[in-house]
């Protein structure tokens, strides 16, 4: 696949994606977009794939949506801001939530507006010390989309969610890990080597069952306790009589690594 927005690698079990235009701070396009849905595509049918990170090329994540792209027009022709989101961003977030592999937002740098939103649909965020996330939407008079009114509610409570979208304040990596938005902070000169690590972690475990404890996770979000309690049990069928499930209990009783093949 040849890309212009977006670069890929696939490798030890890792599909990379790297948001590539550097001199826009790897704004959103509809090319990337496309592009994006591409290379989802190709990693979630590839069975050697077995976690996603999804990072920056240069000095930023991504600053969010490309300001200066023509906006697309809605059904009466005139410019529809709605109308991007419901074609480009939204199945994009959805997609990430629902992604059957493990998802990591490598945040090397500034994360702002929908690219932060974005982020946070996948599983863990890890992020240099330098980075930082901003809803920076109010900043210019839009009101914070991707899904953020959903999901930094559900992660750091109402009020402080409130607070980071009415202020578009810049929330610097060390704060967003004290908050629970980030998982881990690591300083920029061994960034990259400790996300290659954390996502080989990923890549070499039970894939099947991260996909349950997935889904077990996203739905608990609507579920009451007996639902949940419920479907854990339903998961645990499925994931006991997995081959990694054996694998995992052998290699305890044989005091070895287990040898994970995502079945
Ligand atoms: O369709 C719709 O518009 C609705 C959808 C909205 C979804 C959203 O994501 S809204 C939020 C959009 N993003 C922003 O408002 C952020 C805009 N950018 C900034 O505020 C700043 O660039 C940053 C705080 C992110 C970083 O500042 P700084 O000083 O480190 O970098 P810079 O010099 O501002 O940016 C470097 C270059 O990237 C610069 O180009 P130049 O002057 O060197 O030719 C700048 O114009 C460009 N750039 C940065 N952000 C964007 C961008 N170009 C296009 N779109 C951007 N979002």
């Amino acid at each position: 696949m040849s890309f212009t927005a977006i670069r890929t690698a696939t490798a030890d079990g890792v599909a990379t994606i790297t948001l590539a235009r550097p001199a826009r701070l790897n704004a959103f396009t509809s090319a990337m977009h496309a592009e994006l849905r591409q290379a989802l595509d190709a990693a979630e049918s590839d069975d050697a794939v077995r976690c996603v990170v999804l990072t920056g090329e240069g000095r930023a994540f991504s600053a969010g949506q490309d300001l200066t792209e023509d906006r697309l027009p809605g059904p009466d022709g005139k410019t529809d801001f709605g109308a991007r989101l419901e074609r480009d961003y939204n199945p994009l977030v959805e997609r990430i939530y629902a992604f059957p592999k493990v998802t990591i937002a490598a945040l090397n740098g500034p994360t702002v507006g929908a690219s932060a939103n974005i982020a946070l649909a996948c599983d863990i965020l890890l992020a240099a010390r330098s980075a930082y996330l901003q809803e920076a939407f109010a900043k210019i008079a839009l009101v914070p989309d991707a899904g953020g009114t959903w999901s930094l509610p559900r992660i750091i409570g109402a009020k402080r969610a409130l607070a980071l979208m009415l202020t578009a304040d810049q929330i610097p990596a060390d704060e967003l890990e004290r908050m629970g938005l980030v998982y881990k902070v690591f300083d920029d000169a061994v960034f990259r080597d400790e996300v290659a690590a954390c996502a080989r972690r990923f890549a070499a475990g039970p894939a099947m069952t991260y996909r349950l404890i997935k889904e077990a996770a996203r739905v608990s979000e609507i579920n009451d306790l007996k639902t949940q309690l419920a479907l854990e049990a339903n998961l645990q069928r499925k994931a006991g009589v997995s081959e990694d499930a054996r694998e995992g209990v052998a290699a305890f009783r044989e005091k070895r690594a287990p040898r994970y093949k995502g079945r």
